[in-house]
């Protein structure tokens, strides 16, 4: 299984960066490439160094990392929306390479850590520095510019921010996002072509995040005002945690770089209490995303409701209300799972087990979820999900989301983080950070 999970990154590799598949996505992202640096580091060092490097090269002047660095090697046309859509150049703090102007969940400050304790020899020190201040940027972008609710917490602008682009989370605040199907007919979308339609978003789904991409660009991806008129802006529980996550991770980085880890320390507690405060709702036990322009948290128990379990600093009563939510027949986590885990409760008439993040089942959530699991002792329940995920890579191979009841490989065959991941957890089955 690891010379799978190595073969399918090293043929993803692309001069500088790894490609999450060479199908369905022939550019650089966000947050495939901190997930891939995590297992770049169990078998190719040098190349764990060079993703990150690359990605926080094309790093904006205002600190956000962009979702999407282009490659300008495929043929205009290989991925809808390519550069000339997003047009980043026009923006003011662009950098020289084309990208779009969005973010994904800031899991960097966490991969190069690992990276780190992984390879911990001077040349990663090395690397870790002249990473740490472009993280540190990162973090002041998404708790300043994009605290739109003035909580202390990031705010999404569009679903792909999340990485989680159709989750049934974003259906209520998408629902008023004007939707002009004809905007669609006017460019093509590609991921249909490589992928099966009914595991993929809809056409209305797509005639909105274009027209959310409209919108923010139309203020060349500024941020002051989006509150008055922005279609749509939430607070995402995974987001945020990985936003916890990262100050954690830079407490430690900053320790090793010989700067103050306090700071980190001092926003890490900050980010979870607030976490707490504004997405916890103690009648699901559960975390959900709130939805700035109404005010109110979105319902749908998907699995992002899970995620803030990987906060080390998570109070009990919510690690307890969380776990249980996670072993209910919604998710069924369980120390021997009967089925994999599913990105959406299973148990709700929106379930659907082919199409993308609103049933099948993801490694990175899993991986995510692991961790947390791991950090708050669970020992047994980790081990359960661990062998979950490395039946599915075993059965399936290194697809990019699996059927949540069958197991059965979806989307893109050869997938990058899939491989990475699984390689995290081949490395490591006991220690815990
Ligand atoms: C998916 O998102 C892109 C848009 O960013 C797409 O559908 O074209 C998501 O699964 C996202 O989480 C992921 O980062 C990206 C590349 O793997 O694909």
């Amino acid at each position: 299984m690891r010379r799978l999970a190595v073969a399918t990154l090293d043929g993803n590799w692309e001069h500088d960066h790894t490609v999450p598949s060479r199908t369905l996505y022939p550019h650089q992202w966000s947050w495939d490439s901190a997930f891939i640096a995590i297992g770049l580091a169990t078998a190719r060092p040098d190349r764990a160094w060079r993703e990150l490097r690359t990605l926080l090269a094309a790093q904006w002047a205002d600190g956000r990392v962009p979702h999407i660095v282009f490659n300008p090697a495929p043929p205009i046309g290989s991925y809808f929306p390519g550069p000339g859509f997003w047009d980043s150049a026009r923006a003011p703090g662009a950098p020289a390479a084309a990208t779009s102007g969005i973010v994904q969940p800031p899991v960097h400050a966490l991969a190069a850590w690992l990276a780190y304790r992984r390879t911990p020899s001077e040349r990663s020190r090395t690397e870790l520095a002249w990473l740490y201040p472009r993280l540190v940027a990162q973090q002041r972008y998404l708790t300043g510019r994009r605290d739109v609710g003035g909580a202390g917490l990031a705010c999404l602008v569009h679903p792909w921010e999340s990485g989680l682009d159709n989750s049934p989370a974003w259906d209520p605040p998408l629902a008023t996002v004007p939707a002009d199907e004809a905007v669609l007919r006017a460019y093509r979308r590609h991921d249909t072509a490589h992928a099966d339609a009914a595991q993929r978003p809809t056409d209305l789904d797509y005639a909105r995040y274009v027209a959310l991409v409209d919108a923010y660009r139309a203020g060349r991806y500024g941020d002051d005002g989006l509150a008055g008129r922005h279609p749509f802006l939430v607070e995402c529980p995974l987001f945020n945690t990985a936003l916890g996550l990262a100050e954690h991770a830079l407490a430690a980085i900053a320790r090793a770089v010989g700067a103050d880890p306090g700071p980190h320390r001092e926003r890490a507690a900050r980010i979870t209490a607030t976490l707490v405060d504004r997405l916890y709702d103690p009648a699901t036990g559960a975390f959900h995303p709130r939805d700035l322009r109404t005010g109110r948290l979105v319902p749908a128990r998907t699995a992002l409701g899970l995620v803030p379990l990987a906060l080390p600093d998570l109070p009990p009563r919510q690690v307890a209300t969380v776990l249980a939510e996670a072993c209910s027949p919604r998710f069924g986590l369980a120390a021997r799972m009967d089925r994999p885990l599913p990105s959406h409760d299973r148990t709700a008439p929106d379930f659907e087990p082919l199409r993308y993040w609103r049933g099948p089942s993801w490694l990175n959530l899993d991986w995510l979820l692991w961790r947390g699991l791991r950090t708050h002792h669970r020992l047994d329940l980790a081990a359960g999900l661990r062998a979950s995920m490395v039946e599915l890579v075993a059965t399936a191979g290194c697809h990019e989301y699996f059927h949540p009841d069958t197991g059965a490989g979806l989307g893109s065959p050869a997938f990058g983080w899939t491989a990475a991941l699984l390689l995290d957890v081949l490395a490591d089955e006991s220690a815990v950070d």
